[in-house]
């Protein structure tokens, strides 16, 4: 019943209050630079069409939640951001989000549940990001975007002002991690709470990343019938591979774990959205920030059926005399 959407949307998302650095926000236009479009246009019988950025209003600061950086500007763009993804979605696309940090993940899944409430998200990162404003030691809300998506945690949160639009309805049970290495002792805790399917980088190492990925896929919905989202953030893959980051962290996935895992994703035929989030070009060399471009448009490539082996060309049965 379910086969690969042959048509995408694009959604950049110039956002990085979720986070301290400088730089997360020009990753949209650096990878639209770099051929983001054109590349994906080479995938045989892909329409894409790019929708530009979305707006990231500028709202004044307002609220003060303890230990919560930059909460009402994060809230206006993941807003903005679930209203854009709903549309390119009803638009019967596979819409890929290219943020910005990974705060962003609550606008891109909002919008996403909106349309279906049967979707399972599959996180890909070293870190969980599931820190509340009481258990974050840093107080950036990229290390909070799935504590605020589920409904089970949302007992854990003080009233939160401007976001009374995002009512977190989507559940934990809906959600598996892949690529952990980098987890804080209450995110643990949370794992081991909602018993969250978990391929964290020991477990890739002990199963090989196909198979963890099918478990996952296998936990969250035996039957095969629920649409899926990929929040990929890039750190996920090791420092080495995608270096310009804001929290890179050593010994993860490498490029051909990552485009495997895509890859796998993308045979199901339930792919229906994915984020790439949290490159940052302003940090590293030229070649440190080539690199972690190049693995992130190839992620893309793999998650919208881009054959490694090639194509050939169509309706031609011989080599040209
Ligand atoms: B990212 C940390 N857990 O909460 C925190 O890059 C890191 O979106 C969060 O995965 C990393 O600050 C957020 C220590
Ligand atoms: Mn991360
Ligand atoms: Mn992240
Ligand atoms: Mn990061």
């Amino acid at each position: 019943k379910w086969e690969p959407l042959a048509r995408v949307g694009i959604l950049g998302v110039p956002f990085e209050k979720g986070q301290k650095k400088y730089g997360v926000s020009v990753a949209p236009a650096a990878l639209r630079c770099a051929g983001l479009v054109e590349q994906l246009r080479q995938i045989e019988g892909l329409d894409v069409k790019d929708f530009g950025d979305v707006d990231t209003p500028k709202s004044p600061p307002s609220a003060r939640v303890d230990n919560m950086e930059h909460l009402e500007q994060v809230s206006a763009c993941a807003q903005a951001l679930s209203v854009r993804v709903a549309e390119v979605l009803r638009d019967d696309r596979v819409v890929i989000t290219i943020g910005g940090d990974h705060s962003i993940g609550v606008g891109s899944v909002d919008g996403h549940y909106k349309v279906n409430e049967d979707m399972i998200l599959i996180w890909v990162d070293a870190h969980a990001d599931i820190n509340t404003n009481e258990t974050s030691d840093s107080g950036s809300v990229h290390g909070m975007p799935v504590a605020l998506l589920c409904r089970e945690l949302s007992d854990y949160w003080p009233y939160l002002p401007t976001m009374d639009w995002q009512v977190p309805r989507f559940s934990i049970k809906n959600l598996g991690y892949i690529g952990l290495r980098s987890v804080d002792s209450y995110e643990r805790l949370a794992i081991e709470k909602y018993n969250i399917p978990t391929f964290a980088m020991e477990d890739v190492d002990t199963h090989g990343i196909k198979s963890s990925v099918q478990h996952v896929l296998q936990q969250l919905d035996p039957r095969g019938e629920k649409p899926i989202h990929v929040s990929f953030d890039i750190d996920s893959l090791d420092a080495l591979e995608a270096p310009s980051t804001g929290t890179p962290v050593r010994g993860g996935l490498t490029l051909r774990e990552g485009i495997n895992m895509m890859e796998t994703i993308y045979a199901t035929g339930r792919l229906r959205a994915v984020d790439l989030v949290e490159i940052n070009p302003a940090i590293g060399t030229d070649t440190d920030r080539r690199h972690t471009i190049d693995a992130g448009l190839s992620i893309l490539k793999a998650a919208l059926g881009a054959p490694r082996r090639g194509t050939a060309p169509k309706g031609v049965l011989d080599l040209p005399k």
